[in-house]
């Protein structure tokens, strides 16, 4: 894979479409666009849409974001292709909302999910009222799957296809054994939820093997024509399994588990390269929360399950040859909720007045012409609660932090500053009151 991939500039859809356009006649090209009802397509067409997203991978996981023990040089080749983000956050960490958020660009105390999902509750969900990007992008015509771990309710109500999906295969649940597929939830230790569109069912094979088969399936399937591929990857969620049947829950199964990740995710991309639709297609990898257990955040302080940068700052990569200049490396603090906005209108798609999206649109900063569009990042996990502003973060009845200079969060300044101290908490205040309810945490894994 080279390091920019602009061989497909005039791919095969291009010509398709140069071809289509020309047959049809030179007039009906431009009179379709003049209709006032029609949306316009961004500029070389729509693009495809990658979003994957890793389960409780840590900032200290990822060879370009620095790990010392962690080789994963298909993820690095993407962020040379494209732009890293060094400073990318989820507003909760752990799984549930994480992903409700990414999938409505809306803090998740102002879904219907703002806690996890369990298995025993037929209410326990992402509420069909919830508008998500793969409803938006299928209005613009795209076909749309989802890969892998949903844990957005187990009910028939709220599984993938009544979301927006038009293909799923993968597990309902909080996480399914690499080798099982079983899954440990609230009715059990046995508890199976594999599904293929709407039926369940199961066969052998590594998880993370076949996630990547039904991926590089979806793309052979639609390549001819604007998708959206939605990878919410098992790995490197525990419990640990290595490829070869190791179980163990030490630093070198999470390694072997993270060699055969990487690989799978340059085996997706690669289809790319092969259909030459890479230039035109805008991929977005990140992580649901950071890590525990042998997963490392270094080197930041904090695990999945806190408020603290460990837990809320999380790997963020994205590529777009036509949009976005290889090899960037970006400061800016954005949130994994900014998916939904810059993938929407990157599509051409609008986003109702009203709708109450919370994320913003981040092409811009992206390519490096923009700073970030946010002034607060609100975070929470139970009842801790914190925000950042500039340098600032504020953890509710913890410290208040100066990331700069102290990104580990271990020398507390509310004492010294006063007055950022007061201004944080009252925005939190607000945040809290405003926000919708109180997330309440289940006793199911996730
Ligand atoms: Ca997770």
């Amino acid at each position: 894979m080279g390091i920019c991939d602009n061989n497909d500039r005039f791919g095969r859809r291009e010509a398709i479409k140069r071809i289509g356009s020309f047959v049809a006649g030179a007039a009906a090209a431009p009179m379709l666009s003049r209709m006032p009802w029609a949306n316009a397509d961004p500029p070389g067409g729509k693009p495809n849409v990658i979003v994957m997203v890793a389960d409780d991978l840590g900032y200290g996981d990822v060879g370009c974001f620095g790990s010392p023990d962690i080789s994963t040089p298909n993820l690095d080749a993407m962020a040379a292709q494209g732009v890293r983000f060094a400073q990318s956050y989820v507003a909760v960490s752990v799984c549930s909302p994480a992903r409700a958020s990414i999938l409505t660009g809306k803090y998740p105390r102002r879904t219907s999910m703002p806690d996890l999902a369990v298995s025993n509750d037929p209410e326990s969900g992402l509420s069909p009222s919830d508008v998500t990007l793969a409803e938006v992008l299928k209005k613009e015509g795209y076909a749309t799957g989802a890969f892998g771990k949903w844990h957005l309710g187990y009910a028939p109500k709220f599984r993938p296809r009544k979301q927006g999906f038009d293909e799923f295969y993968g597990y309902l649940s909080g996480w399914a054994d690499y080798e099982t597929h079983s899954y440990s939830g609230s009715q059990g230790s046995n508890e199976k939820w594999m599904f293929k569109n709407d039926v369940q069912f199961d066969e052998p094979g590594y998880m993370t093997d076949l996630l990547a088969r039904e991926a590089r399936s979806f793309i052979d399937r639609h390549q001819s024509h604007p998708f959206f591929l939605y990878l919410p990857w098992n790995a490197p969620h525990g419990p640990h399994v290595a490829p070869d049947g190791t179980r163990a829950e030490t630093r070198a199964v999470y390694q072997a588990i993270m060699s055969n990740f990487d690989y799978n995710i340059g085996q997706v991309l690669q289809k790319l390269t092969d259909y030459s639709i890479a230039n035109n297609t805008f991929v977005i990898f990140i992580s649901d929360n950071g890590a525990d257990g042998v997963g490392s955040n270094y080197p930041l302080t904090g695990t999945k399950r806190t408020v603290y940068e460990g837990g809320v700052r999380t790997p963020f990569i994205a590529k777009w040859p036509a949009q976005i200049t290889a090899g960037r490396v970006s400061q800016e603090p954005i949130i994994s909720m900014d998916i939904f906005n810059t993938v929407a209108k990157a599509c051409g798609a609008k986003i109702p007045a009203g709708a109450g999206v919370d994320g913003k649109d981040i092409l811009n900063v992206m390519k490096g012409t923009a700073s970030s569009p946010h002034e607060y990042l609100f975070f929470n996990f139970g009842n801790k609660y914190a925000v950042r502003r500039g340098k600032w973060k504020l953890i509710e009845n913890t410290g208040l932090y100066d990331l700069d200079a102290n990104p580990y969060e271990t020398i507390d300044l509310r004492s010294s500053q006063p007055t950022i101290n007061q201004e944080l908490q009252y925005k939190l205040t607000q945040f809290k009151e405003d926000y919708g309810r109180r997330g309440g945490y289940s006793v199911d894994a996730g």
